[in-house]
């Protein structure tokens, strides 16, 4: 059989990580016959808990499984590993400015950023989630200087989902028959779900969705507010944030940027800018990739037009100033 994958889950104690631990034990993210070995990484004040998800994983006797690592020390739940899956963060708790939070993840992602690099697998991926993710994956990319840039990539993937889940709900069809839709740029509320050159699987052929919902306003309006809306909406309605759809999209991240993107699809993914689209170069900023051999590349040479181009823009300027108050929690 296959040598053993090791995947790293960091934030493991945590509700996203509940739910992610075992699908990646079940195969749902590297695939059926891929063995793997799970590093669980948490902070002390939840290693009980952490040990409590380890107890279960034990008792799901997962035949994929092959090790259990739980951990509160970075360097030991980096060490080896494969594909790393960032969850571990500091939350923004009510009355906490923006700098302060910003400033707590900087120290975290630092930090993180150089066990990986000395103790990882050569040629690690790295997916962050963890809020702000675009911004948490750049302060890892920096310091973390000899794991290539194509490596380092956020979770944009929900949003992604989120919009084709929209999609298929409106026009009532099959959401896998939904696809190639586009989330651009950061994971917040100025993202852009972008449905001008998504389509869907018709008895006659692909259609475009345009075509399909012939609802500008609604398409516009409502679609995008939904999508950028959702994750408050989970949490009013859940009182806990999205954590079973977060876990799965990363899941479908991993799969997709591993084992490949089918053939004229596309998905989202947050990865390095390097000036497509007239993004600003230098920053992680969600576009269309397809995947190939274990490697993402931005789908070239879409319209944008002139209603796409102020959004790409404005997600872009949001993320250059998170990118500078990131930088001024480094001094
Ligand atoms: P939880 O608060 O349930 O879990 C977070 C876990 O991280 C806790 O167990 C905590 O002890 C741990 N942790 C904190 N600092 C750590 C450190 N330095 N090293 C290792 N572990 C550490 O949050 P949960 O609901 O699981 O969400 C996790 C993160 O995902 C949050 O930042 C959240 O904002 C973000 N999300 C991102 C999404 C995306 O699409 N990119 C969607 C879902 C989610 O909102």
């Amino acid at each position: 059989g296959k040598e053993p994958v090791r995947v790293l889950v960091t934030g493991a104690a945590g509700q996203i990580g509940y739910a992610l631990v075992p699908m990646i034990a079940r195969g749902v993210m590297l695939g059926p016959d891929q063995p793997v070995i799970l590093h669980m990484l948490d902070i002390p004040p939840a290693a009980e808990a952490l040990n409590g998800v380890k107890m279960e994983l034990v008792d799901a006797a997962f035949p994929l499984l092959k090790g259990v690592v739980a951990t509160t020390d970075v360097v030991e739940g980096c060490t080896g590993v494969n594909i790393a899956i960032m969850v571990g963060g500091f939350p923004r708790k009510e009355g906490m400015e923006r700098k302060d939070v910003m400033s707590k993840n900087v120290s975290i992602y630092k930090s993180q950023a150089s066990a990986l690099e000395q103790h990882a697998a050569a040629n690690c991926k790295v997916l962050v989630v963890a809020n702000p993710a675009n911004t948490n994956a750049l302060i890892l990319k920096e310091f973390a200087p000899s794991i290539p840039e194509k490596n380092i990539t956020c979770l944009t993937r929900l949003d992604h989902n989120r919009a084709l889940g929209q999609i298929s709900e409106r026009l009532n069809v099959q959401v896998s028959d939904v696809k190639n839709a586009i989330i651009w740029g950061n994971h917040s509320s100025t993202q852009y779900p972008d449905v001008n050159h998504a389509t869907v699987k018709t008895p006659s052929g692909e259609k475009p969705v345009r075509e399909l919902v012939a609802d500008d306003a609604w398409l516009h309006g409502e679609f995008i507010a939904t999508v950028q809306q959702r994750g408050a909406a989970i949490i009013k309605a859940r009182k806990l944030s999205s954590a079973l759809s977060a876990a799965s999209s990363a899941c479908d991240h991993i799969r997709d940027w591993v084992l490949g993107t089918p053939e004229g699809t596309w998905v989202s993914m947050g990865v390095y800018s390097d000036g497509s689209y007239n993004v600003p170069a230098g920053l992680i900023y969600s576009f269309p990739v397809t995947c190939r051999n274990g490697e993402w590349t931005i789908v070239q040479g879409l319209s944008i037009d002139e209603l796409s181009r102020k959004k790409l823009d404005l997600t872009a300027e949001e993320l250059t100033e998170e990118k500078a108050l990131a930088y001024s929690c480094l001094s």
